[in-house]
């Protein structure tokens, strides 16, 4: 079996996509942890393996591959069973459509995030703003991202903020909402496919961003979620690292 690795951060939302279709389709992996509040994907190092700064990166076989949609559609490519692309010209449109749809909302949603999560996580660990600097200094010398990490962490939640995004968000949701009225079982049809990965694990994350009751107030949507969290990738794919873990095997023998 070729080498795995995934760049993963703790209980985010891109890289889990990727797990969820390394499980889908039994493929063993190596994660590699990130710790994004001290921006470890701002590094030289891994800018090289991807130049977004973001997670996840896949290597495989030492080539490396990102951006989560582009990562599962060319580990359907080199693994195609099962398949999780649509063998259909319109099949295929329909599910790139979703990534769209996705991707139109990462904007806000990763805004909230910030203001919820992230500050929360940052402030939890206790770093002053000049040990941050430090730490973060070891990574990249990059103001900007500095700066960023040192708001994050010395403001208080910005109420109004999350509550803006929520609006767009929910927009969001209540179109989605309409698309599953039609009582398909997944979002391009009756066939589970990259679409389902590209959109429960964000989906999953509406707590955080303030919204806990997203499947009664849609309740199409928590039938969708209800369908994913019945399949054992869904489980597995969120495990988080424990304190001081910076590797992973999962499903090697
Ligand atoms: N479109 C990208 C989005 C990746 C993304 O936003 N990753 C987040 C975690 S879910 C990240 O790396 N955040 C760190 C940062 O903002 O610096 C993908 O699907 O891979």
């Amino acid at each position: 079996m070729s080498e795995l690795v995934l760049y993963d951060g703790a209980g985010v939302p891109s890289p889990r996509r990727v797990k969820i279709c390394l499980l889908e389709k039994g493929l063993p992996f190596t994660i590699k942890w990130m710790n994004l509040g001290l921006m470890d994907q701002k590094a030289p190092g891994y800018l090289k393996l991807n130049p977004t700064g973001l997670v996840p990166t896949l290597v495989h076989e030492g080539k490396a591959v990102y951006e989560s949609n582009v990562i599962n559609e060319y580990l359907d490519a080199v693994f195609p069973n099962p398949p999780l692309v649509p063998k259909d010209a319109y099949g295929q449109a329909r599910m790139r459509m979703w990534f769209a749809f996705e991707n139109d909302f990462a904007k806000p949603f990763r805004d909230a995030v910030y203001e919820t999560m992230g500050k929360q996580r940052l402030q939890s660990t206790g770093l002053t703003p000049e040990k941050l600097r430090e730490e973060i200094s070891k990574r990249t010398s990059n103001e900007a991202y500095i700066r960023f990490a040192t708001r994050v962490l010395t403001t208080p939640k910005d109420d109004e903020l999350v509550a803006e995004r929520q609006l767009l968000l929910m927009e969001k949701m209540a179109q989605m909402e309409d698309q599953l009225s039609d009582g398909r079982t997944w979002l391009c049809g009756e066939q589970f496919t990259l679409a389902d990965i590209a959109l429960a694990p964000r989906v999953d994350m509406f707590p955080v961003v303030g919204v806990p009751d997203l499947y009664t107030r849609l309740p199409n949507i928590g039938k969708f979620m209800e369908r994913m969290k019945a399949r054992p990738s869904w489980e597995i794919s969120g495990q988080r690292p424990e304190p001081g873990e910076t590797e992973r095997v999962v499903g090697r023998r």
